[in-house]
């Protein structure tokens, strides 16, 4: 395919502005090194908001090509009287992407498909790309509703793009029974359902967007098991929580190129 692939470190509630500072100039040597030798893969760092700062000025003194900073959530809102939240220019200013709707962002505040859905146009509005989080829980998977799950939650998270917008989204299918479990997906069933995602977004969105979506796996990522994703013809790269944390990160680069 035409797509670069894309390994992206949600680094979750994890790394301070000092800790996320070290871990940042402990991989760059080696992720520089591999991002300069291979100009087909993107790399995303993401830690969390108040780290940003930090970790923008080891990458900025280290400089390697596609190496990028991500949001792990924002808010859509411009300014204004919105405590704790953060505004879309405010991550612009250091990102070039944001993390949206992951499961504990749904699970444990609240977020909804509209709610993702009006981040997302924020993001758009803003230059920056949203990497849309959906999957099924594991009551859904047992349950054969993997698929209408999914249906809605793109629908809803989705709505309202243009083609070119669609096209530039990339969207992280984790199912949330794999994640931080150490029970990753098999490479075939994440697939499947990776495919059905395509086959979703080319319905809505025609099939050149459908084509050029990046869809990411993530759930329990490894250097152990990111070869087998990677083959997958319809899984173009990875959203890595647990192993984003440890230089075993790089490792998932390098087998991923
Ligand atoms: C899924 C993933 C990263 P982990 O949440 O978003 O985390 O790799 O720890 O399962």
């Amino acid at each position: 395919t035409s797509r670069t692939a894309i390994i992206a470190g949600n680094w979750k509630m994890n790394y301070g502005p000092q800790k996320a500072s070290e871990f940042t100039m402990e991989i760059m040597p080696s992720l520089g090194q591999l991002m300069r030798s291979y100009p087909r893969i993107l790399c995303l760092l993401c830690p969390p908001a108040i780290s940003l700062s930090s970790v923008r000025e080891v990458v900025d003194a280290m400089p390697a090509p596609r190496i990028e900073l991500g949001a792990q959530n924002m808010y859509y809102e411009e300014k204004g009287a919105f405590t704790g939240e953060i505004a879309p220019a405010m991550v612009k200013e250091l990102c070039t992407s944001v993390i949206l709707g992951h499961s504990e962002r749904r699970t444990y505040f609240g977020e909804t498909d509209e709610l993702v859905n009006k981040k997302a146009r924020a993001a758009f509005a803003h230059r920056l790309r949203p990497i849309i989080c959906i999957g099924e829980n594991l009551e859904q998977f047992e349950s054969g509703s993997t698929q209408e799950v999914i249906r809605t939650q793109i629908q809803g998270s989705l709505a309202g793009f243009t083609p070119e917008q669609a096209a530039r989204a990339v969207i992280a299918y984790e199912p949330i029974w794999a994640i931080g479990t150490g029970k990753a997906a098999t490479a075939e069933q994440a697939g499947l359902v990776v495919h059905f995602i395509r086959e979703q977004y080319s319905e809505m969105y025609g099939t050149e967007a459908g084509d050029a979506v990046r869809i990411l796996y993530g759930g329990s990522v490894t250097s152990e098991n990111i070869a087998e994703f990677i083959a997958h013809p319809d899984i173009d790269g990875a959203l890595v929580g647990g192993a984003s944390l440890k230089p075993d990160f790089v490792e998932i680069v390098r087998k991923t190129i």
